[in-house]
């Protein structure tokens, strides 16, 4: 098949899962051309069948934006033009409008092309509540061949919000466990970090405001107290890094703190973690949970959204959103019988192994060939 796949360049989990998809189906022989307005950071090596193409909108001094989701649209109808199936968009806003305009442009050459929409969480519950954007996102989605969602608590809240006929499909995301694995794990770099003795919390994001990140150096000033020996590695970058930074010492604990930035290879430092923490007031899937499962780490996280749906009571501990006696007394509870979780995380993981995950959409795109043929 010829797939135009098409996502955020930027740190987050959309962006990742739509590049890795990329990468499976070149892999898997697909013709696939990747669309975004930077190369996605996950986007590393070459294979002879994917191709990025960088969506530069023009400046004009008239402009006060530049006009993306335009560019975009006219993209793709090139992109379509050297011949495409499918439209794979990954998140909803603008990229979902843009395939609708790309598609009813091609109409007008009398080429039909499918579009394939896939949803990741605050596109729909957050960013289309806006009254300018929801009727149009709303006819986006109401046009695409297909809309998917990441989980199932996604794909009902956003059927209930759009109003729509049917829910979305439900294909979860996926994990490369040949790449986030306990294998990873290196005795030099944990020792980097903590000590044998010592518990070593991980938490990995983009440090936005809907990651709460603040909470779990609130959540490790009261392990201390609870008189744990425990240390914590905040890995990415984001707009509340500084904040965390500035409480850690306000809170003096700023010696149990390693904060390392955004890091391009996470896998190595997932894997000498512990426990893994999420505090997030939203999380659609929660990405990074499963990556830290792939690599053999339990995790302790905030009950909301598609969480409950990837973490098992054998795989980690879920706790009251913002409940940080809880979360406390999660974390004891695994940390007290951390070799059963730790496999109970890799048991999880290998259920959402992208070589299960792929064929389903495979599948999908197969399907609306035919109607678009
Ligand atoms: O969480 C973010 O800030 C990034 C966001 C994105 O759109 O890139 O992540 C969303 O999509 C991921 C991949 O499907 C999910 O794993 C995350 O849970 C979801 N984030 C939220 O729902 C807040």
């Amino acid at each position: 098949m010829r797939i135009a796949i098409v996502c955020y360049p930027t740190m987050g989990g959309s962006g990742v899962v739509a590049t890795e998809l990329a990468r499976h189906l070149a892999c898997r022989g697909h013709t696939v051309h990747l669309v975004a307005s930077d190369p996605p950071i996950r986007l590393t090596g070459c294979l002879p069948n994917l191709t990025f193409h960088q969506v530069v909108p023009p400046e004009y001094p008239l402009f006060r934006y530049r006009p993306y989701e335009s560019a975009l649209a006219g993209r793709l109808v090139r992109v379509a033009e050297e011949g495409i199936d499918i439209i794979h968009v990954h998140y909803a806003i603008p990229h979902a409008v843009s395939a609708y305009l790309a598609r009813q442009t091609l109409l007008y050459q009398n080429k039909s092309i499918a579009v394939v929409t896939t949803l990741h969480g605050t596109d729909t519950t957050l960013v289309s509540q806006d009254p300018d954007l929801y009727p149009i996102v709303r006819l986006a989605l109401r046009s695409s061949n297909e809309v998917t969602a990441v989980s199932y608590a996604l794909a009902e809240e956003t059927q209930e919000r759009f109003y729509l006929d049917e829910p979305p499909i439900v294909i979860p995301n996926f994990v490369d466990t040949t790449y986030f694995s306990p294998e990873k794990r290196e005795a030099n770099l944990r020792a980097a970090f903590a000590s044998p003795e010592e518990i070593l919390l991980v938490h990995a994001s983009n440090f936005r405001p809907i990651k709460q990140t603040t909470q779990i150096l609130y959540l490790l000033d009261r392990l201390l107290r609870k008189g744990l020996a425990v240390r914590l590695l905040m890995i990415g970058d984001g707009p509340d890094r500084a904040q965390c930074e500035h409480l850690a010492h306000e809170l003096q604990v700023w010696r149990h703190v390693h904060f390392v930035g955004g890091i391009q290879d996470v896998a190595p430092l997932l894997a000498i973690g512990d426990v893994f923490v999420l505090t997030s007031a939203y999380e659609s899937f929660g990405l990074a949970a499963l990556e830290a499962m792939a690599s053999g780490v339990p995790v302790v996280a905030a009950s909301v959204g598609g969480l409950p749906e990837i973490i098992s009571s054998d795989s980690g501990a879920l706790y009251p959103p913002n409940n940080l006696t809880a979360a406390s007394e999660a974390v004891l509870r695994v940390v007290n019988n951390l070799a059963a979780y730790r496999m109970g995380a890799l048991r999880v993981a290998h259920l959402y192994d992208a070589k299960r995950i792929i064929p389903l959409y495979e599948r999908l795109y197969a399907r609306h060939l035919k109607v678009a043929t």
